[in-house]
């Protein structure tokens, strides 16, 4: 019988694996079998460092003894309950917990079981809120060039990565997006916010005039764009966005998928700039990773404005299988006694210094044309080889794990995200190895 910790299964073909280049891995896999704190073990015994968070999620390192007795408890209790007409009261729990470290007037939490689904979900609530107050004229979404919103068919239509685009048929009607803020040459090695593309944020304006406001039902972006390569916003930007969107009625949706549960220093990226939005998506980090879950805040106002018709009829034609899921919610609320317990929710903004520092010091080293970073989130990207992009970046990832590091590629660019239990030294010796790294591929 297969020892599912210790062996690697001896036929690969059947998994179908996302986002991975499956005949490369399954000639030469990496399978990870553990994890404790801030590394993996591999299957062949090696502790490999966790650079990333696992994907940008467990926030505060791995296997965490409360979440893991949580999860196994509320295993044994109650496993499942209908989503749809009943309730269970972890549910509630959760969501309450939820509300109470939210930004300010963010009161009400839908649950859904994933980044990509929040980003849906989230939609649907803009659409359907313009509607139910008599607004239907309202339908068009504004995204962003380089967002990434998951892969579901909203999120990509609203999303701005071609790669995840152009396969896919027509997509949503009515999608239009603003530029990326993306400007290496003026920006390159900032420290933080760059100076330089605030007004990028105008040509918002320049597109909702285009269409007329009063079609314009919401805007999503990423207030710091992840998948992308790490897009830090420009002084300014998002409060701009804000001002326009209020302006014109307009929602404004922020996807904190990334951001959210401390990533930047702050509980919510909104916390960090001060900028408050009217929809939030949330998953990731909201129960550490562990258990697939999202949630999507929504004002107030938005909510109420659904609670109007007769009320025995349902209000919101939308929700999941497993929206609020027992196992899931009690995770997330031993990961929110974690968080609050270690402080992980503003953690970042005490490392944030060492962390610049430590990544900035990569400057001058080969390949490496721009360094970025906010919180405890950082980028270096490299100069791709001419006629082969992502190989240079991809060669650096397998150096790294090869030396018992993991870190995320995007393009030829480096994403860094660490748990945020991370310690002074072990952003030094990430940060080290990664400098070791690129001075040997070529
Ligand atoms: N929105 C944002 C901003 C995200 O970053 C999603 C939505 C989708 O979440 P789900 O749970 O459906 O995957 C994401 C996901 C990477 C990487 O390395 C980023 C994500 C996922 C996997 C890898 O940059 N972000």
């Amino acid at each position: 019988m297969l020892d599912r910790l210790n062996k690697r299964p001896n036929d690969l073909s059947a998994f179908w694996m996302p986002f991975t280049a499956n005949r490369q891995f399954k000639e030469t896999p990496r399978m990870l079998v553990a994890a404790k704190d801030m590394h993996f073990t591999a299957e062949d015994g090696r502790k490999i460092m966790d650079g990333t968070a696992g994907l940008w999620c467990v926030n505060a390192g791995h296997c965490r003894p409360k979440i893991t007795e949580a999860i196994q408890q509320q295993a044994a209790q109650l496993d499942y309950a209908p989503a749809f007409q009943m309730g269970h009261p972890i549910a509630f729990e959760f969501a309450n917990r939820l509300a109470a470290i939210a930004p300010e007037g963010m009161d009400h939490v839908f649950f859904t079981n994933s980044g990509s689904e929040s980003v849906d979900t989230a939609l649907k609530i803009a659409l359907a809120y313009h509607r139910a107050k008599g607004d239907g004229s309202r339908f068009r979404l504004i995204g962003r060039e380089r967002g990434y919103h998951g892969v579901n068919f909203g999120g990509i239509s609203v999303g701005g990565i071609v790669a995840n685009r152009k396969m896919f048929g027509t997509l949503l009607t009515g999608v239009d997006h603003m530029p990326h803020t993306h400007l290496p040459g003026e920006n390159a090695f900032t420290r933080g916010e760059p100076e330089h593309g605030g007004d990028l944020a105008d040509e918002l304006e320049r597109i909702v005039a285009l269409h007329d406001a009063s079609t314009v039902a919401a805007v999503i972006v990423e207030p710091v764009a992840g998948s992308t390569g790490v897009l830090i916003p420009p002084k300014g930007y998002l409060k701009r966005l804000r001002d326009i969107c209020d302006k014109h009625g307009i929602l404004l949706i922020f996807d904190e998928v990334i951001t959210g549960f401390g990533r930047l220093g702050a509980p919510f990226a909104a916390d960090y700039f001060g900028v408050v939005p009217d929809i939030m998506t949330t998953a990731k980090g909201v129960t550490n990773g562990v258990i697939p879950m999202g949630a999507v805040f929504v004002k107030k106002e938005i909510h109420d404005a659904f609670m109007n018709g007769p009320e025995h009829l349902i209000e919101f034609f939308h929700g999941y299988t497993y929206s609020g899921n027992p196992i899931a919610c009690a995770a997330g609320l031993a990961t929110l006694d974690t968080y609050q317990e270690e402080g992980l929710l503003t953690r970042a903004s005490e490392l944030a210094d060492h962390w610049a520092d430590a990544l900035h010091s990569l400057k001058g080293e080969p390949h490496v044309i721009d360094i970025r970073n906010i919180g405890l989130v950082g980028a270096v990207e490299l100069e791709g080889i001419p006629g082969e992009p992502t190989k240079r970046a991809f060669s650096a990832f397998l150096k790294a794990y090869e030396r018992g590091f993991l870190i995320r590629t995007t393009g030829d660019i480096i994403a860094l995200s660490p748990p945020l239990i991370i310690s002074r030294g072990q952003i030094d010796e990430l940060i080290d190895n990664l400098r070791d790294v690129l001075r040997m591929i070529d």
